[in-house]
């Protein structure tokens, strides 16, 4: 297994520049590699924790799995050049899988997206590649990771959260998000106003803590509110004020602050302006965070990219959903736990969230799956962990199969999915000339010169033989759409299949031929999928799902159709 570890840049950027000037160390300089490298694989060790917080036992998802990290980024950029070399070095290695939690800031091409090309070259080589979805957040569209061979992770959180506590002097208290590991030595602290901490800003600067606005008097020993997030808390700290307490703009997310900070939902910050207002002496003090059970999870989480896909708008994207908030692992020493350069911790272990974070489970579980079928393709072990994700619900995720694909990652059930839907590399070539690319463009990803494009003319793009199945239709207009698909019998030699479709009212699911009878191992079997609606609104997407079993397997692929 290869780690092409690298530094996060909290959205996970490829950038590009001309010059190189990192450090030729793979040193871990930031944290995002052994952070990521410890949750795909490493062995259990007991009591880690974060300042007492998340203690339990940690360890990788695959344990005994090796790892080998190739630098690709420094502490600003990962230079392109680096990401393919990295991708040929680990190809030549031999490794078994490539976990990579890096992405581009928009969705390119795939005849210019690096990582997937060299996905490509590791497919070709038999290699799975999983990468992050990205963290653009809940817009429609900002998944940046969309290549068919690329297995595509979306985070979402689990029941163990961590919030941060403020007390008021009138004893309210207030919860936000934080991960704060300080406890200040006594019981209530002066609070000040950003706008009344400052004597040489405007108003409007003042009351957002902007850089440089906040004065060193008028901000020690107390607790400062700023009304933004952006910035503040290295505002706070620079101007050596004891906390900061701000206005959140995520609030599903709690970080590890280099000070006492919390950040409050909008209804939070209110309760706390208007204390603000009602007080002439108004005081307040940060508790240490503390961990509780969230009882909704596991839901998608805000910052994780979504669906449709920007470039091929007929694969759904992203492919699955994992543990991605909030999550510990393993973390260099030697290194800011919360990237301000005055923050002198030292820890072996650290909270971080992302796409960053999720992919690495993926990874691990891909791994899992492999170490017990040794000779699945990448695509089998791909369909594996879709078909067995557990079905996710589409109201507590108003984006559904946009934000979550095909569901929560279930190793345990990945090893034994019964049925696997393969992709072979001449399919994923077919399907680029169905979207249009050139001859040239195609073999700028294939390496493959020869290639070209069949002269008969294409079928229908929903074609390659993905684990889920969507399509993009006119909105108002009504859509007859057929996808046609392989499975291979990775079960029971003598089986038979039956398919059953859930659907809402908006469109109508029928499956071609309805049982599929295995005799052998390694078998394959087709069938069509009919999905015909009378239309729907514009920019809005309607779902079903499709599961064949044969009483012991389930394996469900979600049916996506939506209007742009
Ligand atoms: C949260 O509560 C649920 C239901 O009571 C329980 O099954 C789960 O183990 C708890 N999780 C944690 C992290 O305590
Ligand atoms: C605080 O008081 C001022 C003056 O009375 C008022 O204009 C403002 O709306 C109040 N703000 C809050 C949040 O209550
Ligand atoms: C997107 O995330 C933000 C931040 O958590 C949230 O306030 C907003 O409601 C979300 N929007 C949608 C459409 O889910
Ligand atoms: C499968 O079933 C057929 C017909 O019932 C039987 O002849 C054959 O031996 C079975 N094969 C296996 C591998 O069980
Ligand atoms: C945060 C931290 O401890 N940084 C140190 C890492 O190691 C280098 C070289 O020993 C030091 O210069 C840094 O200060």
């Amino acid at each position: 297994m290869i780690m092409a570890s690298a530094l996060l840049l909290r959205n996970g950027k490829v950038l590009v520049r001309a010059e190189k000037i990192s450090l030729a160390t793979t040193r871990d300089d930031i944290g995002h590699g052994t952070h990521t490298a410890s949750t795909a694989a490493g062995r259990i060790v007991d009591d880690a924790n974060f300042y007492g917080l998340a203690e339990g036992s940690a360890r990788g998802a695959v344990p005994s799995a090796r790892i080998a990290a190739y630098k690709v980024c420094d502490t600003s950029d990962c230079d392109e050049a680096d990401i393919l070399s990295a991708f040929d070095e680990a190809i030549a290695d031999g490794v078994d899988l490539i976990t990579i939690s890096i992405g581009n800031t928009d969705a390119a091409d795939i005849y210019s997206d690096t990582i997937a090309i060299g996905a490509f070259h590791a497919l070709q080589n038999g290699i799975l590649t999983v990468q992050s979805a990205g963290n653009s957040g809940n817009v429609s569209g900002s998944v940046t990771s969309v290549a068919p061979w690329l297995f595509s992770v979306a985070a979402s959180f689990m029941d163990r959260r961590i919030l941060d506590k403020v007390v008021l002097g009138n004893r309210r208290t207030l919860i936000g998000n934080s991960i704060n590991s300080f406890t200040l030595n006594g019981d209530m602290f002066p609070l000040v106003y950003g706008k009344q901490a400052s004597t040489h800003c405007s108003e409007d600067l003042a009351v957002s803590c902007s850089a440089g606005c906040l004065d060193k008097n008028l901000v020690k020993g107390k607790i400062v509110v700023c009304d933004s997030t952006d910035g503040v808390i290295g505002e706070g700290l620079r101007a050596g004020a004891l906390g900061v307490l701000a206005r959140a703009y995520v609030d599903d997310v709690s970080q590890i602050q280099p000070i006492p900070a919390v950040l409050l939902k909008p209804h939070e910050f209110e309760v706390l302006l208007s204390y603000l207002n009602s007080t002439k002496a108004p005081m307040a003090n940060i508790l240490k965070s503390e961990s509780f059970n969230d009882t909704s999870a596991p839901v998608v989480v805000s910052f994780s990219s979504r669906g449709p896909n920007p470039i091929a708008p007929d694969i759904l994207k992203p492919d699955i959903t994992a543990p991605g908030v909030e999550i510990l692992a393993a973390f260099s020493p030697n290194v800011s736990v919360s990237e301000y350069p005055n923050d002198k911790r030292s820890v072996k272990y650290a909270v971080i969230s992302g796409t960053s974070m999720s992919c690495p489970h993926v990874a691990g579980a891909a791994v899992y799956v492999k170490s017990i079928h040794p000779d699945w393709s990448p695509s089998a072990i791909k369909s594996a962990l879709m078909t067995t994700a557990r079905p996710m619900s589409s109201s507590k995720n108003p984006d559904a199969e946009f934000a979550y694909g095909s569901g929560h990652l279930n190793p345990v059930e990945a090893v034994n999915p019964g049925l696997v839907y393969e992709t072979t590399e001449d399919d994923y070539l077919t399907f680029l000339c169905k979207l249009g690319y050139s001859k040239e463009q195609i073999s700028l990803i294939s390496g493959n010169k020869s290639f070209s494009c069949p002269k008969k003319s294409l079928s229908d793009p929903n074609d390659v033989n993905y684990p889920s199945m969507s399509a993009s239709v006119n909105a108002e207009k009504s859509f007859n759409i057929k996808f046609r698909r392989t499975v291979t019998n990775v079960g029971v030699a003598n089986s038979t299949y039956t398919a059953k479709v859930e659907s809402g009212e908006k469109m109508k699911v029928t499956v071609n031929p309805k049982t599929l009878s295995f005799t052998s191992l390694k078998e394959q079997k087709y069938f069509d999928v009919s999905v015909v609606g009378k239309g729907l609104a514009s920019r809005s997407q309607v779902s079903a799902s499709l599961v064949w079993s044969d009483g012991s397997h389930f394996v469900r692929s979600p049916v996506v159709v939506y209007s742009m």
